[in-house]
């Protein structure tokens, strides 16, 4: 039997006692323990009547136990659908309702509501906490300490993950054992990770860059983490000593810049600091290497494509660029419409093609159709050029998006939400630079003549709709949107506008 994604984990797997979690108070989880506990919960999801290729939708906060599901999930066979803990009932009735789970795994305080939605599509749902507790726990501990892995060959799928689109409706990124493989591969390579390496864990476990790239490589060299459930500067300084790497988001950087405690001597033992998800600021760059000597390396990925782009480990890590095409994978600037390839120098839409490339949209072959070319170069949307020594630099977006704090937020959901309550007539969601987030959702609204909306009343409305971090930071009212002439929302004169309520610009 051959499961790709797991067997890969299995070839440098170290000794049964050697560390793979590390948590803040100082408890171990063995690789050994990873093994059974992740088996445990394997035989756990087949009693719950998962079978190979089912959606295991996991909405969990982060602890242990939540990654060995994900690990569980693999072996199983299933694809894990990890969801973010902020997602409203809303919008994981979406969700549902798209990926049609077989189980819903969820916290034991939100079991009951979540049931009602989950119920819709005929989901089970089964719950799990940190601390051992929930119904999914209790049958694992019951069940077999051994599993025999599912076969799953290299372009099985092993995961969904919900990446918001420009018509504001949600579409799941279908990535198969091989995507996660082959990028985890590469990255240890690139990043020279080995098994002495301890990463310092700060991120969120259900998106890319936490679950995929940060554990996949730990478990490709069988090295170790150091576990946080979030982000917390005085936490992350304690801890540094005793890492080597950290993998953040440009909002973790400018954060502990703000920290007095950073230093040299604070980061010494570290041989490496990797920033992605959204633009670091070149500024950022430069304080970080004069504080601490260290050059943060910044990489490009995407949840549709794992990780494209990566500066280098040894030699010049320019702020401001991205760094080179990982090998294996084929990165082209083009025009837009046409997909013609442009010249070296020019802006144009990154286009990308490689093993790390997914296999799709769930269920939407027509929008997965639109978003490649004939020789199956996938069209990332963003915008961007290659310099004359190879370094990619992204330029822009040519997609509506907005990237807070590392998570996307598409202007089109937040629009169609405001534009549902009574009293607006229509809204505009532009991103603003914010010192904190990089950039800061803002709406500009038109309301119905002698509506008495505030912008309490808005925000008090998004509520239950949208997950905080999608919704606005400040709420404007205008008795008109600026138009083009060909009727189109002139969003870059908004941003001029509104570009230093943050107090950046
Ligand atoms: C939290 N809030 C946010 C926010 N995170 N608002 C906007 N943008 C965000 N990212 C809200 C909170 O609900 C809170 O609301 C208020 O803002 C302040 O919260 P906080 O306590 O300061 O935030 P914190 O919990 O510390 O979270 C900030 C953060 C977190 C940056 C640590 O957002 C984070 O971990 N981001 C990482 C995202 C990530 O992993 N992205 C990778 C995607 S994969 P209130 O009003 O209740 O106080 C990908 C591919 C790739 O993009 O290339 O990697
Ligand atoms: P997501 O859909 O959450 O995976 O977000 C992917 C998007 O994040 C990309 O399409 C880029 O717009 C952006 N992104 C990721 N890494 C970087 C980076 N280093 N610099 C600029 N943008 C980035």
């Amino acid at each position: 039997m051959t499961n790709h994604l797991f067997d890969q984990f299995r070839k440098q797997m170290p000794g049964a006692s050697a560390r793979f979690l590390e948590l803040p108070d100082g408890a171990i989880v063995t690789y050994g323990d990873m093994l059974a506990r992740s088996a445990h919960l394997a035989n756990a999801l087949a009693a719950r009547g998962v079978r190979p290729g089912d959606r295991v939708a996991v909405q969990v906060e982060k602890c242990p136990g939540a990654l060995m599901l994900y690990l569980a999930c693999v072996r199983a066979g299933a694809i894990f659908l990890p969801l973010n803990t902020a997602y409203t009932l809303a919008e994981l009735d979406y969700f549902f309702s798209d990926a049609e789970p077989q189980l819903v795994i969820c916290d034991p305080g939100r079991e009951g509501e979540i049931s009602r939605i989950a119920n819709k599509v005929g989901a089970a749902v089964d719950t799990l906490a940190g601390g051992g507790e929930g119904s999914l726990n209790e049958i694992a501990n019951l069940s077999d300490p051994t599993f025999t892995d599912i076969d799953r060959g290299p372009d099985d799928l092993a995961a969904i993950l919900y990446t918001s689109g420009t018509t504001g409706r949600s579409k799941g990124a279908m990535l198969s054992h091989e995507n996660l493989a082959s990028n985890a591969r590469v990255l240890t390579d690139v990043w020279r990770f080995t098994a002495a390496d301890v990463l310092l864990h700060a991120l969120p476990i259900f998106h890319t860059h936490g679950l995929f790239v940060a554990t996949n490589v730990t478990l490709v060299t069988g090295s170790a983490m150091l576990f946080l459930p979030r982000f917390d500067a005085d936490e992350m300084l304690r801890l540094m000593p005793r890492a080597t790497c950290m993998m953040g988001v440009p909002t973790f950087y400018a954060r502990l810049l703000q920290h007095p405690r950073l230093t040299r001597e604070a980061t010494a033992h570290m041989r490496l600091f990797v920033s992605g998800s959204a633009p670091l600021l070149a500024d950022v760059h430069q304080q970080w290497r004069e504080r601490t000597g260290h050059a943060i390396l910044e990489r490009y990925g995407m949840t549709e494509t794992n990780m494209n782009t990566s500066n280098p480990y040894e030699g010049d890590r320019v702020a401001g660029t991205v760094g080179f095409p990982l090998p294996g994978t084929a990165l082209r600037i083009t025009q837009p419409e046409t997909g013609d390839p442009l010249p070296q120098g020019e802006i144009g839409v990154i286009e990308v093609k490689g093993p790390n490339v997914f296999q799709g949209y769930w269920r939407m072959p027509e929008k997965t159709k639109a978003e490649f070319r004939s020789d199956g170069f996938f069209i990332t949307g963003d915008l961007g050029k290659i310099d004359a020594r190879g370094y990619v630099h992204i330029v822009g977006r040519g997609k509506d998006l907005v990237i807070s704090g590392g998570y996307n937020v598409y202007p089109k959901e937040v629009e169609n939400e405001i534009d549902a309550i009574p009293g607006v007539v229509e809204s505009a969601v532009i991103g603003v630079p914010h010192p904190d987030f990089g950039e800061g959702v803002v709406a500009v609204v038109v309301k119905r003549p002698g509506s008495a909306l505030s912008e309490a009343d808005i925000l008090r409305s998004l509520t239950d709709r949208l997950a905080k971090f999608k919704q606005p930071k400040r709420v404007f009212f205008v008795d008109d949107l600026p138009r083009n002439t060909m009727g189109k929302v002139q969003k870059n004169r908004l941003r001029e506008t509104y570009g230093a309520i943050f107090g950046q610009s």
